[in-house]
């Protein structure tokens, strides 16, 4: 029973991010497009990703209306605006290059760009909630986070109190810093730990968006509140993928 359930996690992880490698690291394959198709015959080099739950699937710790507003509206103007500045970009297309060389781009591609990759992230780095259970870190990446902090709760209030920290708007990650540590950054704007522009760099593991369309229409200014409700949704089976992908890298 436990194996099969690890079997199941392990297998929904990799497709989640076989999904998503294709939406975020390459152009958009014919399935892709179909799934996503506009009305448009015009075939974009990226498209908004479905949501891999329901609207209302964070509930009650992110709201419908703040779902629906994040991606049908702030995700898609990300995408949309992305795509506009790639018609006058010639390089790759590959957001690993992009960001790599991130300070050397228009402020269009450095910043829907950027607004593309992490959202992309931030929504299947979510699950529904489970009620009365301990939302807890799994496997490898809860012994990592043990080693490094001495116990998850460190680690926690250590990234919230970050999180909390970020004056304007921006994001907070857990990444693997190229010396394979587990390091605690934020970054400005929808720039991200895989730009040069970034101080600590590294690939994302946890990816938490503390712009005010996040969680304004709930939370008013309580971002605390929102950042302490936002551990309960952590989708750790996909955290402890990308982990070890980045481990392995
Ligand atoms: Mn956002």
């Amino acid at each position: 029973m436990k194996e099969q359930r690890r079997d199941f996690i392990k297998k929904t992880a990799l497709l989640g991010l076989a999904t998503i490698g294709s939406q975020l690291f390459g152009k958009v394959d014919e399935k892709a497009l179909s799934t996503f198709g506009t009305d448009s015959q015009e075939k974009e080099p990226f498209a908004l990703p479905e949501l891999p739950y329901a609207y209302d699937a964070l509930e009650p710790f992110i709201d419908k209306e703040t779902m629906v507003l994040h991606h049908d509206k702030h995700h898609k103007a990300y995408v949309d605006n992305f795509n506009k500045a790639l018609k006058s970009y010639s390089g790759s297309h590959d957001f690993k290059e992009l960001f790599a060389s991130a300070s050397s781009l228009s402020p269009a591609m450095r910043n829907n760009g950027g607004g593309h990759y992490n959202h992309s992230l931030f929504w299947m780095l979510m699950r529904a909630p489970k009620e009365g259970t301990v939302n807890e870190a799994s496997g490898a990446l809860y012994a990592a986070l043990k080693t490094m902090y001495g116990n998850t709760e460190t680690f926690r209030k250590e990234f919230s109190d970050q999180a909390l920290k970020i004056f304007g708007s921006g994001w907070c990650w857990l990444v693997v810093s190229p010396e394979k540590q587990l390091k605690i950054c934020v970054t400005a704007n929808q720039d991200n730990p895989l730009m040069d522009v970034s101080v600590i760099k590294g690939t994302p593991v946890l990816a938490l968006d503390v712009w005010e369309h996040a969680y304004y229409l709930k939370y008013q200014n309580k971002r605390a509140d929102y950042i302490q409700n936002w551990w309960k949704l952590v989708n750790w089976p996909m955290a402890e993928q990308l982990y070890m992908d980045a481990m392995a890298g």
